[in-house]
Parts: C-alpha cells; structure tokens; sequence
C-alpha cells in the first residue's frame, strides 16, 4: 500500500514534474505578458503623474496669470491715483503761492492801512514819530501804551527809514541802565556789533562817551543825533532829558 502509494507518487510526482514544466513553459509565457502589462502599467502610472503634474502646472500658470493680471491692473490704477494726487497737490501749491504773492502785495500797497492812524508803515513794521517831548522812561512807557515799543533799529535799512524822517533829536529803545557799557534794546536783545550806529567823529571822539559833565550819573539812555546835529547816528545821553521818541509796531495783516 505504501510501496503504491509511493509509485503512485511517483507516477503522481513525476506526472506533477512533467506538468510541472510544461505549467513553467505556460508562466514563462504568462510571465512574458505580465511584464508587458505591468510595462504598460508602469508606463500610464508615468503618464497620470505626468498629466497630473501638467495639470498642477496649468493650474499654478493660471492661478499665476490671473495673478498677474489683477497685480498689473491694481498697479496701474494706484498710478493713475498717484498722478492724480499729484495733479491735485501741485495745483493747491500754486493757488497756495500765488494767495501769498496777493497776500504781499495787499501788504505793500496798502501799507498805511496797515498802520493805526498817525503811524507810518515800513517794511512790514509801524513807527510813530512823537510830536511831544518826554524823558526817555516816559517815552519807553508811551509807547507801549499805545501799542508798541521804542524802535530797535536791527537794519540799515531800518536805520535810513528812521533817520530820513527826524530833523531833531529822538529817543530810540537803547540804553546801558543795568550794565554800564552793556548797551541792550527794549527787548533786552544786546547791540549786534555789526549793525550799529553810533555817531563817529572826526576828531576820534565817538558816542557813546558817558559824558558826565552835566551830570555825575553819566548818559545811559540813546538817541538820534544831538538837539539838530547828526541825527542819521546814535549818541547816548542823560536819560532826564526830553526829547521826541520813536515807536515801533508790527503792522496789522
Ligand atoms: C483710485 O481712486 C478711485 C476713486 O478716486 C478709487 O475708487 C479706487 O479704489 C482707487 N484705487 C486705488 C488702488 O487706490
Ligand atoms: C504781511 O505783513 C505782516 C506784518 O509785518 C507779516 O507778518 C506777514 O508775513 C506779511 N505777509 C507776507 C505774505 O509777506
Ligand atoms: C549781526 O548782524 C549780521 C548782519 O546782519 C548777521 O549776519 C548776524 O547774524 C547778526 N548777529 C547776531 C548775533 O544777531
Ligand atoms: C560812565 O560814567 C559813570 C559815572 O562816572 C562811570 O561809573 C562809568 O564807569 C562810566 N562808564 C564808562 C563806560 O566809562
Ligand atoms: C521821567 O519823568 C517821570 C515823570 O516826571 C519821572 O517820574 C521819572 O523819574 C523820569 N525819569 C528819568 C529817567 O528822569
Ligand atoms: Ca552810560
Ligand atoms: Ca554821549
């Protein structure tokens, strides 16, 4: 039983090995084929990626495109804007200057109605040139009660205007009370050495000179000029003294 079933076997194993071989030729075939469609396989799977990646591309082109349009469009209207507040601050630059030339001209042409009455206008300033004689702290407190200061003469410009309408003696906002010899204007601002006027003779003897001779205080206090003499320069003098006196003001707008 054994001895048949081993032939049997055999018979069976060797039957199996026969179809065995000829089952190996029939996979070698299959195998064949397998391999061509798993070729074809592999090809479609390259294929799909690479449709899929050229979709993503034209996807990412798209999205990229219309980017870009949108981009573009939004640059050019944020130009167009740009040029338009340009347009619009250039034009308020100009009305803005040609108001300020109006507005100088209205200054200089109708300089006295600038002024209060009996003040005459100058330069953007007012001054009144006072009739009545006063000390110099009487004509300091006059001035500002009416609205100004005694003059600081800060130009040759505003010198000559001054000096070109007194034919006497003026008081002007210049004295050395707190410090003798340290001349300072009613504003306390001192003497800018380069725009002063003291009157300088020709015999070498200058204003100021603190003359004491009628008093033992000195002079203290600046003015036009002495009496009628030299009025287009400075001289200090005794502050007591009366004399007429200049004011200065801003002139109104
Ligand atoms: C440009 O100005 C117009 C109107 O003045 C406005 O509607 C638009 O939003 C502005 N565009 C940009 C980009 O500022
Ligand atoms: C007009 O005069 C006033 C007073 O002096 C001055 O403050 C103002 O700057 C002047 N205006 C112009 C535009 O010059
Ligand atoms: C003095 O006046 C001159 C000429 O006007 C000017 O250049 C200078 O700045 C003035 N100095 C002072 C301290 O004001
Ligand atoms: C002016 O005179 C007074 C009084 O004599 C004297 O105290 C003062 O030092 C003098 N000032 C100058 C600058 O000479
Ligand atoms: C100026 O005059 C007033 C009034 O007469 C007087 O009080 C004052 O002391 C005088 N000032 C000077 C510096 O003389
Ligand atoms: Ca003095
Ligand atoms: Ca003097």
């Amino acid at each position: 039983m054994d001895a048949i079933y081993s032939n049997s076997e055999i018979v069976c194993s060797t039957t199996a090995s026969i179809n065995k071989c000829s089952r190996y030729k029939g996979q070698e075939t299959l195998k064949k084929e397998v391999t061509v469609h798993k070729q074809i396989k592999v090809l479609l799977i390259v294929l799909s990626v690479c449709l899929v990646f050229a979709f993503g591309g034209v996807c990412t082109l798209a999205i990229l495109l219309t980017h870009a349009t949108h981009f573009n469009v939004s640059v050019s209207d944020q130009d167009n804007n740009a040029t338009d507040y340009k347009a619009q601050f250039d034009a308020l630059h100009n009305q803005h200057e040609e108001t300020l030339r109006k507005l100088n001209r209205l200054n200089y042409s109708t300089g006295c109605a600038l002024c209060a009455v009996h003040w005459v206008h100058s330069g953007g300033k007012c001054y009144y040139f006072s009739k009545v004689k006063m000390n110099w702290t009487q004509s300091r407190d006059h001035c500002v009660t009416l609205g100004g200061h005694l003059v600081i003469i800060n130009s040759k410009t505003e010198q000559d205007f001054v000096t070109s309408n007194v034919k006497v003696s003026h008081w002007i906002g210049l004295n050395d009370l707190d410090t003798e010899g340290h001349w300072v204007w009613v504003n306390n601002q001192p003497v800018n050495d380069s725009v002063e006027f003291w009157i300088k003779r020709e015999n070498g003897i200058r204003e100021p000179d603190n003359w004491t001779k009628h008093h033992p205080d000195g002079e203290d206090c600046a003015g036009l000029g002495r009496s009628i003499r030299d009025t287009d320069f400075w001289s200090d003098a005794y502050c007591f003294l009366e004399k007429r006196f200049v004011c200065e003001a801003p002139a109104a707008v």
